[in-house]
């Protein structure tokens, strides 16, 4: 192509500038503005960025381009969190210059481990689900399918965990406080949202209704894109993530009065709206801020969704055939009555054309089954902020119930559960049947929980429409979960069998061929050990603890829930400890176990258990009896630059919730590709881990699922197992005599009072004594490191199911027929 007849400006400069140097020293001196004397550490982070972020751009601009000439079909991923943690090292090893990084900042005399500790998580996500998120991003881009992330850019994500004498203080995430220089400010794309307001009726002679939302107190959304890199290929995608602004015209009532200040600050109310994550983890908190975040979200998305899908036509019959739209969760579920919205009230669609195209466009993922999860709006909240959005899902709900009517004619309990609306003293909408209902897609995150979703929670939904319902089983990115952090394991696997592993990572499977290979498991063992001695330095710096790096690495990573269970570990600690006291000279296996993970802020019990585990650390940790035989650490601050640093120095996975309440896990997968042997239930994903890795490679224990059920049903005494189980009754009254806390008695009175006085919901006592026979076992087998290094090589090699490639493959080609188009 001829220079002149580029559209892309770049092609008009003669002396670009060519390599990642050549960037970073201009950027030290014109970005940052600095010379050898007043540089800072900080600088070379920006300027390093800046050079990475110039040599992305190119393709960047180049894959819009490309998508929009050919008029590609593309998925819109909806999420409410993206939780991506660092980007540097992701960036660099993406577009292959990370060993050209490492030289340029030796030249000033750094390394590149010390650059990345300044960049701060992008944690706009509080878990599992947004975590998900970020690691679709990777795979989609990574093989070249046309993708648009949609969020929220909080000026706040997940707080700051600090432990004070063992509770838990949180503090604001600041991570804007410094430039970041992965984003990038459109504020040409920027949308009106409206709220409030009134719905008014206007009944034309042609017999058609119209509706017009009036009245209405509107901010704006601005964009704000983030580019994401796909390995070692020309694709990047964006992700585009809205912040909340005030309308420039300012509040008249106050401007006419005189009150000019007055209606400046109601501005600054309307920017609150994206300020700050809301930080709980399955469960429903019903705040209005949320529901404001949530439209405001969903409609600057489907604004912009439609602005791109008009470049090219205005034949809405179309949109399906052009645009998939993947909500994550219900969160965004207001996309359902928003899209009919626009088709009805704007573009003049009759309703049964417009509900075709909102049901063949949209798909739905349900992240979990906890009922105080699900999310439901009061009706009268809908209302005051959402009239028009109301009316169309109380028409969507008609729609089904005379659908439901007509197919079981006179049954009641049909038409009370399948409602979208819940009747009773205070009237809600539950999202979660209206996204079933709105969808053409609805998928649970692994086997069982699919299962459970379509035996249980959607039973009738699934019964009426059978064909909507599929799984499409969680996975990571094996680029960020091994290849960035655990660069020694993944630069010997690669030089066993190749690097195919980083894109297809069923590739690992030829790493059975070294399953009795002395020498290779080994060498696991030594790169396990190095991992452990970094991570040991690590807990030294952050707690203050030591710790043996020859112990077992035992590893509960991961929110801090009830049914998750970390409640049931340190009982079992304790067990151990008394075990330890009681015959101090047997052949114990030195264990240490680590703790990471936050509580909600609001969730006392899970509080509760974080100072439980901090107060048996204390007391074991101090214990010159028990000195290196047994250590208890929590490791604060939880995060995605945290887990990178623990998980390849694992040698035990803790996935021990309750069978059928781990929707599916994803910390589970990165342990095991990593090198961790997994002790779990049969629950979430670990069933399907069992399945690819055999069951004589991962420790299984406890009631499955339908037995849990069953128990539940049938009655389930907590109180018995305490009485018939000695071990068990030491424990507990271990705790309930203060033994860990006699400076502040009393106060694990709330963990006890779960256990025996409120049911023990999740069954940990049940499962107790399983959990202590199966942890017998794992320390027998850690002593035989041969036994153990070979279960160790065979998780690994059978990990390719877990990649998040294989899950968006299955995505692409299952619900959203997109094919991957090669910038
Ligand atoms: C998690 N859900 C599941 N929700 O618990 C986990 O089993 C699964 O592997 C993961 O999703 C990915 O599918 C989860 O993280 C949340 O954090 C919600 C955020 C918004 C408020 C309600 C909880």
């Amino acid at each position: 192509m001829n220079r002149e007849d580029s559209i892309f400006f770049s092609d008009q400069i003669d002396h670009k500038l060519k390599n990642l140097r050549d960037k970073f020293y201009y950027h030290l001196e014109y970005s940052m503005v600095k010379d050898i004397t007043t540089i800072k550490v900080r600088d070379i982070y920006q300027a390093l960025a800046l050079s990475i972020r110039d040599n992305l751009i190119e393709k960047w601009l180049r894959t819009d381009y490309e998508y929009y000439k050919g008029n590609h079909k593309i998925v819109n991923y909806l999420s409410m969190e993206f939780l991506v943690g660092r980007l540097m090292i992701d960036s660099l090893n993406s577009l292959g210059i990370l060993e050209e990084a490492s030289e340029l900042v030796k030249e000033l005399n750094y390394s590149l481990s010390d650059i990345e500790e300044l960049e701060p998580d992008m944690g706009l996500g509080s878990g599992g689900l947004g975590r998900l998120a970020a690691c679709f991003l990777d795979s989609l881009a990574t093989h070249n399918y046309p993708a648009m992330g949609y969020g929220i850019r909080y000026e706040f994500g997940i707080f700051k965990q600090l432990i004070r004498q063992g509770y838990q203080v949180e503090e604001p995430d600041n991570w804007l406080r410094t430039n970041n220089p992965w984003e990038i400010k459109r504020p040409e794309i920027t949308y009106r949202i409206k709220f409030g307001g009134r719905v008014e009726r206007h009944d034309r002679v042609d017999g058609k209704t119209l509706f017009y939302w009036v009245d209405t107190e509107d901010l704006m959304a601005v964009a704000w894109d983030i580019p994401v890199l796909g390995y070692r290929t020309n694709n990047v995608n964006t992700l585009r993530l809205w912040q909340a602004q005030g309308t420039d015209i300012f509040d008249f009532e106050y401007f006419n009065n005189g009150d000019y200040i007055k209606a400046v600050e109601k501005k600054n109310i309307s920017e609150n709206l994206s300020k700050v994550l809301y930080p709980n983890d399955n469960f429903h908190l019903g705040k209005v801020l949320r529901l404001k975040q949530e439209y405001f979200f969903v409609s600057a998305t489907l604004q912009d969704i439609f602005t791109n899908f008009k470049k090219h036509t205005s034949d809405y019959n179309r949109i399906p055939e052009k645009v998939a739209i993947q909500l994550n969760d219900t969160h965004p579920a207001l996309a359902i009555p928003e899209l009919m919205r626009i088709l009805i009230d704007q573009e003049r669609l009759e309703w049964d054309k417009a509900w075709a195209i909102t049901q063949n466009t949209i798909a739905y993922t349900n992240h979990t089954v906890l009922p105080e999860a699900l999310e439901k709006w009061g009706y009268d909240l809908l209302k005051e902020l959402l009239p028009r959005h109301l009316q169309i899902i109380e028409e969507i709900n008609l729609h089904l119930l005379n659908r439901v009517n007509s197919i079981y004619p006179g049954n009641m309990y049909k038409l009370k559960t399948m409602s979208i609306i819940e009747e009773g003293e205070i009237k809600h909408v539950r999202m979660a049947n209206l996204c079933v209902e709105g969808s053409h897609s609805v998928n649970g995150v692994a086997k069982l929980h699919s299962e459970i979703i379509k035996k249980k929670i959607f039973k009738d939904f699934y019964e009426l429409y059978p064909e909507k319902f599929n799984n499409k089983t969680n996975g990571i990115t094996q680029r960020r979960w091994l290849d960035n952090c655990n660069k020694s394991l993944a630069n010997y696997i690669t030089s066993l069998i190749g690097d195919d592993w980083k894109k297809d990572l069923f590739e690992l499977k030829k790493l059975e061929q070294y399953y009795d290979n002395d020498q290779v498991l080994n060498q696991l063992q030594e790169h396990k050990l190095h991992n452990k001695k970094e991570l040991a330095k690590r807990i030294y710096k952050l707690t203050g603890i030591r710790v043996n790096p020859n112990s077992l690495f035992d590893v509960q990573v991961k929110r801090m829930h009830e049914y998750k269970r970390q409640l049931l570990n340190i009982l079992h600690i304790i067990y151990l400890y008394n075990q330890i006291k009681d015959n101090p000279d047997a052949d114990w296996t030195p264990r240490t176990i680590i703790f990471s993970g936050k509580a909600a802020p609001s969730y006392f019990v899970a509080k509760n258990i974080i100072k439980l585990i901090d107060a048996v650390g204390v007391k074991i940790n101090s214990d010159l009896e028990v000195n290196d035989l047994l250590k208890v650490v929590f490791i604060p601050n939880y995060s995605v630059s945290l887990a990178e640093i623990i998980i390849p120095a694992a040698d035990l996975s803790e996935q021990i919730s309750t069978a059928g309440f781990e929707a599916s896990g994803t910390g589970n997968m990165k342990l095991a590709l990593n090198g961790a042997l997994t002790l779990g239930t049969l629950d979430g994903a670990n069933v399907e881990m069992r399945e690819e890795f055999g069951e004589e490679n991962i420790y299984i224990f406890g009631l499955k699922a339908e037995e849990v059920a069953k128990m539940k049903q049938e009655g389930y005494n907590p109180e018995g197992y305490y009485n018939s189980n000695p071990n068990l009754k030491r424990v507990i009254d271990m705790i309930r005599s203060n033994y860990f806390n006699s400076n502040e008695p009393g106060i694990f009175q709330p963990i006890l009072d779960t256990l025996l006085k409120k049911g023990d919901y999740f069954m940990v006592l049940e499962d107790f004594q399983a959990y202590c026979d199966i942890n017998h076992t794992i320390s027998d087998d850690f002593k035989n490191t041969k036994l153990w290094y070979n279960k160790v090589l065979l998780n690994i090699a059978r990990c390719g199911k877990f990649s998040s490639d294989r899950t968006i493959h299955e995505y692409a080609k299952d619900i959203w027929g997109l094919e991957q188009i090669k910038v």
